[in-house]
């Protein structure tokens, strides 16, 4: 019988990639964005293969998010994987000069978005003593940059709010992961910097960074390991990508 995935942020980037990895094996897709265009192009494309779902949603709104799921169609009713992909960075400024609409969109969506959906989702994964939780964090969540700030600080969220979930679902036999990928290009830093095509496409200059290929991939395998073995977080950066260690401000 085929199974079923929740994908938020699937009409772009690592949500759009692990759709179609999962499609490959005859999983049923409930895929969820905004731009309801892209999710019908997508979905259309993926329907030749599987039992898609489209959901046009904000994250954000939390009614919508509560309303959403309880009345699925038979067939997407019992949910194996939730997939809390949806997000992004606004901005790469200064704290001391940030735009404030900014930081709301990103705690709007990283955090309150993320905590909207497991919550809607949760309750039937219990109910069925089955189901995997994979949260999309960000190395941001453990390291900090210039520019990171409240970016990092909804990705830390993500961290301690998976780990959290453990102990909640102990006794369960719900698995619950955090991947934190590194510099991976899709629209995020399209996103980020607001549409300009120059800044985004300079952040992946002479650097080999991940794809979305490749965080479909771990998606995928963490979610079919054994039954009994939870990934509780997953770090993964490029090659061409590390720490620059500490920042010392000298007269
Ligand atoms: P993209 O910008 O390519 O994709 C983001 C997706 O999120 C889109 O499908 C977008 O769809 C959706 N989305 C954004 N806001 C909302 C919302 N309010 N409600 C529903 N869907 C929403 O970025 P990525 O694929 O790179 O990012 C996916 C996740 O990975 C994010 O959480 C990001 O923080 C994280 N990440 C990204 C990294 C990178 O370097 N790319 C590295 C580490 C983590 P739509 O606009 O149609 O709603
Ligand atoms: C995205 C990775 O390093 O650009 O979460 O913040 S980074």
């Amino acid at each position: 019988m085929a199974r079923n995935i929740l994908i938020t942020g699937a009409t772009a980037g690592f949500g759009k990639s692990i759709a179609e990895r999962f499609a490959t094996e005859g999983w049923n897709l409930i895929l969820v964005g905004r731009r309801a265009e892209r999710l019908k192009a997508i979905s259309a494309e993926l329907g030749k293969k599987v039992a898609v779902l489209p959901v046009t949603l904000d994250v954000r709104r939390r009614k919508a998010v509560e309303q959403a799921f309880t009345e699925l169609p038979e067939k997407f009713k019992a949910i194996d994987i939730l997939v809390n992909n949806a997000g992004l960075a606004a901005g790469l400024g200064p704290a001391q000069s940030a735009d404030l609409d900014d930081w709301d969109a990103m705690v709007d969506t990283n955090i309150k978005g993320l905590m909207y959906m497991t919550r809607a989702i949760l309750p039937g994964m219990v109910a069925r003593n089955s189901g995997h939780i994979v949260n999309i964090g960000s190395i941001s969540g453990s390291w900090p940059y210039e520019g990171g700030n409240v970016y990092g600080g909804t990705k830390a969220f993500v961290a301690q709010f998976s780990r959290n979930l453990r102990p909640d679902l102990s006794g369960t036999a719900i698995r619950v992961t955090n991947i934190k990928p590194g510099i991976a290009e899709t629209e995020f830093s399209l996103v980020r910097f607001k549409g300009d095509t120059v800044k985004a496409k300079a952040v992946y200059q002479g650097c080999q960074p991940l794809t979305a290929e490749d965080i479909a991939e771990i998606v995928f395998w963490v979610t079919h390991l054994p039954a009994h073995v939870n990934v509780n977080d997953l770090e993964v950066m490029p090659v061409c990508q590390s720490w620059a260690g500490y920042k010392i401000h000298r007269e």
